[in-house]
């Protein structure tokens, strides 16, 4: 949705920028391919925050291969001075070339923090000489972006003579740079690993990439021809060694064993040193667990009780996955719990089928709960199914963002609610139940083996605050009431006195 908002906001010429981490971009993977052809009038950067080593994901997905595969410039910075400069350079390409431009981060460029310099007020683009943005506007381009397959076959033509262009520039753009240094050891290297590999390899000569897609295919074939040895240092996948060896390139690359996880100077010494003896085990961290008083664990007393068969998803509650409870079986993406849960419920024998709940998020549920229930809805496994949604008011894992079914904004200013009780209703689910498991836990209990008893579709919201966001809720929920009754009492007073 952000992405397909940000693509309007950039068709009526505003620059945008859309931020994701890399799981986020499957789901706007959809517009994403196909936004590379219609192109954009304004600036469009969605940028990537991929997450080798999977510090908190569920994957470790190098989304590189995404600006290759659909075909979009893409922008790779080291540390927060680049990410701050390359932006600027992100949003000139997106202008010049009418494209979204992929803006990728890692979790150790996030993390860290350096002293930026930021652009004094005479270097910014319009002291310089360039025109500011002209405010939105809309004009027509059906042919650009209607993609009919009329329309798309020679969009796709366009974009690829765009891309040849921007592979031209970025042969001799400073995106990318040499850093002169000892012949016998040549690094071609990118995004964090760059950091790394200067520690690593003091002295060495550098191809270091800011523009990883199009690759500078020439330059580093001159770069490597310069060199006694060449190594490509990458974090995640050979996306880079790969496209190089594909053009001819002969390069070296890391042993496969350095493909997962994180990269850091250690590792990198080693992959110089074609080092590939097994590495010390990392050592063991404390392991995330709910809070004491986290409204969750009388869920999972209760699901891990009835040894439930458990869809589980995306949030706080995965933890009920650990010990003491061990009550959840699945959980691949954010709202697959509702599927997962119906395709067991459609195959399982009866009385195992019975057993099967999916258990998912306020948040998540928003995010990509809802088209489950329609599923549910519409083809109903004969046992009927039990989804529980676990309404914390807010999204506890990500830091307390809020949300649709919150009724607040980002910025926890007032806004229309979603019900998710509503909602349910609304798509046919028979039956709805909203009640509180921690004041309450017998009658969630007894609601819970009754639902799984019925062979009906039956939706549960166990509402209960998240322990740590509960205090800020009351003050938000009061700070909106009296922005209600003073924007009432303006509405009465702004009526002619005969109708007040
Ligand atoms: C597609 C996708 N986008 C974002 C995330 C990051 N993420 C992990 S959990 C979560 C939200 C969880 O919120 P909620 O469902 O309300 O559960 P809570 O943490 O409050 O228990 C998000 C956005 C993700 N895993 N996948
Ligand atoms: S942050 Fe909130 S939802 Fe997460 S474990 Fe703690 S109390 Fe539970």
């Amino acid at each position: 949705m952000a992405l397909e908002v940000g693509l309007g906001a950039a068709f009526a010429n505003a620059r945008t920028i859309v931020t994701m981490k890399h799981v986020g971009l499957n789901v706007a993977a959809d517009p994403l391919f196909t936004s590379a052809y219609t192109g954009v009038v304004g600036a469009l950067i969605v940028v990537s925050a991929d997450d080798p080593g999977m510090s908190s994901s569920q994957n470790e997905q190098d989304n590189r291969r995404y600006a290759v595969a659909a075909g979009l410039p893409a922008i790779e910075p080291s540390d927060s001075q680049e990410a701050y400069d390359f932006f600027f350079a992100a949003v000139e390409i997106s202008e010049r070339w009418k494209i979204p431009v992929l803006y990728r981060m890692t979790t150790r460029v996030c993390h860290s923090k350096s002293i930026v310099v930021a652009r004094s007020a005479d270097s910014t683009a319009v002291a310089r000489g360039a025109a500011p943005p002209p405010a939105p506007h809309f004009e027509h381009d059906i042919a650009g972006r209607v993609m009919i397959p009329a329309n798309a076959r020679p969009a796709h033509r366009r974009l690829r003579a765009k891309l040849a262009e921007i592979a031209a520039w970025g042969e001799e753009c400073a995106l990318n740079r040499v850093e002169p240094g000892d012949r016998s050891l040549g690094i071609i290297t990118s995004g964090i690993s760059y950091m790394h590999a200067a520690e690593a390899g003091p002295g060495a000569c550098f191809l270091k990439i800011g523009l990883v897609n199009p690759l500078p295919i020439e330059r580093a074939r001159a770069f490597a021809a310069s060199v006694e040895r060449c190594v490509v240092v990458e974090e995640g996948d050979p996306v880079i060694t790969d496209s190089l060896r594909a053009a001819g390139i002969p390069v070296e690359s890391k042993a496969e064993m350095y493909r997962f996880g994180e990269l850091d100077v250690a590792r990198v010494r080693r992959i110089l040193a074609r080092d590939v003896t097994p590495e010390p085990a990392p050592l063991r961290g404390k392991p995330p667990e709910l809070c004491p008083a986290c409204p969750y664990h009388t869920v999972y007393g209760t699901l891990a009780k009835h040894d439930c068969i458990v869809a589980g998803d995306i949030g706080c509650y995965t933890l009920g996955v650990l010990p003491p409870y061990r009550a959840m079986d699945s959980c691949v993406a954010m709202g697959a719990s509702i599927g997962v849960g119906l395709g067991l419920r459609h195959v399982l024998p009866p009385a195992q089928a019975r057993r099967v709940v999916s258990v998912i998020g306020d948040s998540t549920f928003v995010h990509s709960g809802i088209t489950g229930l329609v599923e549910m809805a519409y083809n109903p496994p004969p046992t009927g199914h039990v989804v529980l949604v676990l309404d914390n008011g807010t999204t506890a894992m990500t830091g307390q963002q809020e949300h649709p079914a919150t009724g607040r904004t980002l910025d926890h200013g007032p806004t229309n609610k979603l019900s998710i009780e509503g909602i349910a209703s609304a798509i046919g689910i028979g039956s709805v139940t909203v009640i509180d498991p921690y004041a309450d836990p017998e009658g969630f209990e007894r609601v819970l083996l009754e639902r799984l008893a019925a062979s009906e579709l039956s939706v549960i919201v166990a509402r209960r605050p998240c322990i740590l966001a509960a205090a800020d809720i009351r003050r938000w929920e009061q700070q909106a009431a009296e922005l209600r009754a003073r924007a009432s009492a303006q509405a009465a007073f702004d009526l002619p006195l005969d109708e007040r």
